[in-house]
């Protein structure tokens, strides 16, 4: 079944979970193939970038420059074979471009490229920090402009060490940017080690309910909690929004899973086959 052209709303719940599991596949393929590391911050948050692209996001990869698109930020930019992947499933290029990933040459790099280098990037990104405060300029000039887009980032939990992150989220609140949503794929590691033993985060929710955003929480493998989160982020009259995603670093690959050594590594070949063979075997 071609996921490309479906209609938003007509997608089931199911479909999404079948979509993810297709493109962890291809994410796993293409890593290992290139040997670019990351793949356990990819598979921990696919599913989100599955249900923003599917569900959310008012973006039509046929006509991707259109002025009052909803804009998308992968503030953490090492996560970017996932959402190339992405791009690609649904339309924005054609999916066999990225068979070129990593090599000499290729558009598709480590970290997303500068914005106009692959249909759908809307931002440089990979040094951790900077994702949410230029999503934070877009919706400001959504609202200037009376565009009325909304603009949504998805930062990782050690990229909160950053005092960027905490700079855009007062003067967020302070402005009253309230199409502005952040979503944290809060797997509890960072590259070096757990993040609460490097610069505790704790407690996260209530720093961002005290940074005046309206603070949701929910399991970000779970695409009905996604939706109900994402159902609230309309209804919020004056205040951005932020999601904290508990989230599993490697998730779907039980040998991944809270396993940090896969922030760096690759599969060999067996590897690569026992992670395919789960995969398969979980299919709906
Ligand atoms: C400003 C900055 N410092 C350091 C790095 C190197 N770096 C790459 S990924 C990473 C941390 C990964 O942990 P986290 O941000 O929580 O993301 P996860 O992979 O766990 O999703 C770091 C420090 C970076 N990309 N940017």
């Amino acid at each position: 079944m071609s996921t490309s052209h479906q209609n938003k709303h007509s997608i089931t719940l199911d479909e999404l979970e079948n979509i993810a599991l297709k493109l962890r596949k291809s994410t796993i393929f293409t890593s290992s193939k290139a040997k670019i590391p990351h793949l356990g911050s990819c598979l921990s948050c696919m599913d989100i970038l599955v249900y923003l692209y599917w569900k959310e996001l008012n973006i039509n990869p046929q006509n991707f420059r259109a002025h009052d698109r909803d804009r998308f930020i992968l503030s953490k930019g090492h996560g970017a074979p996932a959402l190339y992947q992405v791009l690609g499933e649904i339309g924005f290029f054609d999916k066999e471009l990225l068979k070129s990933f990593g090599e000499n040459d290729s558009f598709f790099h480590e970290h997303p490229p500068k914005p106009g280098s692959i249909p759908g990037i809307e931002a440089a990104t990979g040094s951790l920090g900077h994702g949410l405060p230029m999503a934070l300029g877009m919706a400001l000039s959504s609202k200037i402009r009376g565009l009325n887009f909304k603009c949504y980032a998805l930062l990782s939990d050690g990229e909160c060490n950053e005092g960027t992150i905490w700079e855009a989220a007062m003067l967020a609140s302070s402005l009253r940017v309230n199409n502005l949503v952040a979503i944290i794929d809060f797997n509890k590691w960072q590259a070096t080690g757990r993040s609460q033993e490097i610069m505790s985060l704790d407690p996260l929710v209530d720093k961002w309910i005290s940074f005046g955003w309206q603070t949701l929480e929910v399991d970000g493998h779970n695409f009905n909690q996604l939706e109900q989160a994402f159902i609230k982020t309309k209804k919020s009259t004056q205040k951005p929004t932020v999601i904290v995603a508990h989230t599993i670093k490697g998730k779907g690959i039980s040998f991944m899973e809270d396993n940090n050594n896969w922030h760096y590594r690759t599969p060999n070949e067996s590897e690569l086959e026992a992670a395919f063979t789960e995969l398969n075997n979980n299919a709906l």
